[in-house]
């Protein structure tokens, strides 16, 4: 009896040890389908992004690029040229200056700003609203730093620039020395 038990026991075991085995296979095997369709959809999604993604941006920049050597133009502005090396304000006195201080410029053009300066002291064209924030750095009478940048305005309005660097407290404090207006036309 106990023998016989045994035995029958033991086949129970092996069937359900089979069955088991089974199972767990089946279950390996679902899990791996399952991974490697996740994989090839992950895959495929990536490289279709970055097809799609890629001309998209090649094509931006190429229209940009033509636009900008197309239709630009062109400004130069000075800081302390000659003769006076600055500009003579109300109090009889040379400050330091950007020549022209008040400007003009109409929206949607481009602008190709070009600052040549002439004093041996850095300084700093800033216009917040526009996102300019060039710095200028020094140069001499016989040897100006040349500072480039664009500008493409996008809407009408007046926009103070300024020099945020400490040079000229008179100048800085005063519209065309080291600060001034842009005013931008429709
Ligand atoms: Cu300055």
């Amino acid at each position: 009896m106990s023998s016989g038990s045994t035995m029958v026991d033991q086949g129970a075991r092996d069937l359900g040890s089979l069955r088991l085995r089974g199972l767990l296979t089946l279950v390996t095997g679902i899990v791996l389908i399952v991974a490697a369709v996740f994989a090839l959809t992950a895959g495929v999604g990536a490289i279709w992004h970055k097809v799609t993604a890629t001309p998209a941006i090649a094509a931006t920049s190429a229209t940009a690029a033509a636009t900008a050597s197309s239709s630009a133009v062109s400004l130069k502005l000075s800081i302390n040229p000659a003769p006076l090396g600055g500009v003579k304000g109300p109090d009889g006195l040379v400050h330091d200056a950007f020549v022209p201080g008040a400007l003009t410029m109409t929206a949607g053009t481009n602008y190709d700003v070009t600052i040549y300066n002439y004093d041996t002291q850095s300084h700093a064209w800033m216009l917040p609203e526009l996102n300019i924030d060039a710095m200028v750095p020094a140069g001499s009478a016989s040897s100006p730093s040349v500072t480039h940048f664009t500008i493409t305005p996008k809407s009408a309005g007046t926009f103070q620039w300024f020099c945020p660097l400490p040079c000229d407290k008179w100048g800085m404090a005063h519209n065309g020395f080291m600060r001034g207006y842009l005013t931008v036309k429709s």
